[in-house]
């Protein structure tokens, strides 16, 4: 393979190379050196597309729905990025070969842009990685990414956090688990749905998310909408493709997508420098004789952590006195 410039594969992506972008995508994943400078050269081009979370157990039918979803789009002629995170499978999962497979359809066509995103290798961390490649994707000129999440841990709701629309799926055979994260699911969910609702159970998780939804303040006059859907077949799907165009606007008219995503800038920031300074801290208490024997202490049971972080911060005393301390 030729070897090229960050600057060259950069100004082949924005012009719309799909192996340009796929490249700078392993490079993000990877965390190599490089990447500061592609999201300094991509920085002036984002901000057009809109990004869509879609998030829910496994096998809830995220992937299946992406797939009609994406269909609605390229037919309206939005060009689309995918990226599935599924922390559970990476790589030899048979999560990503499904997804494969039921995304087929989609890759011959150059509008579409999908990629399986594994744990693996993310070394910002995960979260950071996808906020990375959904740059890419939105640098690239995708109009619609869709972010798919797999379950509801901190991780991936760090993720679909970074969404502007966020649709959690679920299953009637889930009744059960929407009681015990209730107060969770109302915190990311701007639109539910209950797919597979040609099962049994699927109405009265409808009624159920129905009074929950009824039960919390609406969040700046936008009234989470609960929607059934039967993704291989497609029932529903245009309810959901225009719930989501109906959020953006409501989002768009209140201001609040301006301001979701100036919390989202700052929380990446922060995730940044969380992760920058831990790095760096690691890095000299490896190097430092002194610092390493104060971990030593530590570590055999005769000094308190307490002390050891105090005295491995004393150059840092800001640090030492934040508020969470
Ligand atoms: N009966 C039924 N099966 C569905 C429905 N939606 C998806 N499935 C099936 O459920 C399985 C998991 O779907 P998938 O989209 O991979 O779920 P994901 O893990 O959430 O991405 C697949 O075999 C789908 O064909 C539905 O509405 N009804
Ligand atoms: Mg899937």
């Amino acid at each position: 393979m030729e070897t090229q410039t960050t600057v060259e594969l950069v100004e082949k992506m924005l012009a719309g190379d799909p192996r340009a972008l796929a490249r700078l995508i392993s490079q993000v994943e990877r965390g190599d050196v490089e990447v500061p400078e592609i999201m300094q050269r991509i920085y002036p081009a984002l901000g057009r597309a809109y990004c869509v979370g879609i998030t829910g157990p496994p096998g809830a039918g995220k992937s299946t729905l992406t797939d009609k979803l994406t269909e609605l789009a390229r037919r309206e002629g939005k060009t689309v990025g995918i990226i599935a995170v599924d922390p559970t499978s990476p790589f030899s999962g048979g999560a990503l070969l499904g997804d494969r497979v039921r995304m087929q359809q989609h890759f011959l066509d150059a509008g579409v842009f999908i990629r399986s995103m594994a744990t693996r290798g993310s070394h910002g961390g995960l979260p950071q990685t996808a906020r990375g490649v959904i740059k890419l994707l939105d640098a690239a000129g995708r109009d619609l990414i869709f972010v798919e999440t797999v379950g509801v841990g901190q991780t991936e709701l760090d993720i679909v956090e970074t969404a502007d629309t966020v649709v959690v799926v679920l299953v009637p055979e889930a009744g059960d688990a929407v009681q015990t994260m209730k107060a969770g699911l109302m915190e990311i969910a701007d639109i539910f749905v209950v797919n597979k609702a040609d099962r049994e159970g699927a109405e009265r998780l409808q009624r159920e998310l129905r009074l929950l939804v009824d039960m919390h303040a609406q969040r700046n006059g936008w009234r989470i909408p609960v929607l059934a859907t039967e993704a291989p077949k497609g029932v529903g799907v245009e309810a959901l493709y225009a719930a989501i165009a109906a959020h953006r606007q409501a989002l768009q008219e209140s201001g609040q997508l301006a301001a979701r995503r100036r919390a989202h800038r700052r929380k990446e920031l922060l995730d940044l420098l969380q992760h920058r300074l831990l790095a760096a801290l690691v890095a000299q208490l490896e190097k430092d004789r002194v610092l390493l024997a104060l971990v030593e202490q530590v570590q055999e049971g005769v000094l308190d952590p307490y002390s050891a972080a105090q005295q491995i911060l004393k150059d840092r005393e800001a640090l030492w006195h934040s508020p969470n301390s």
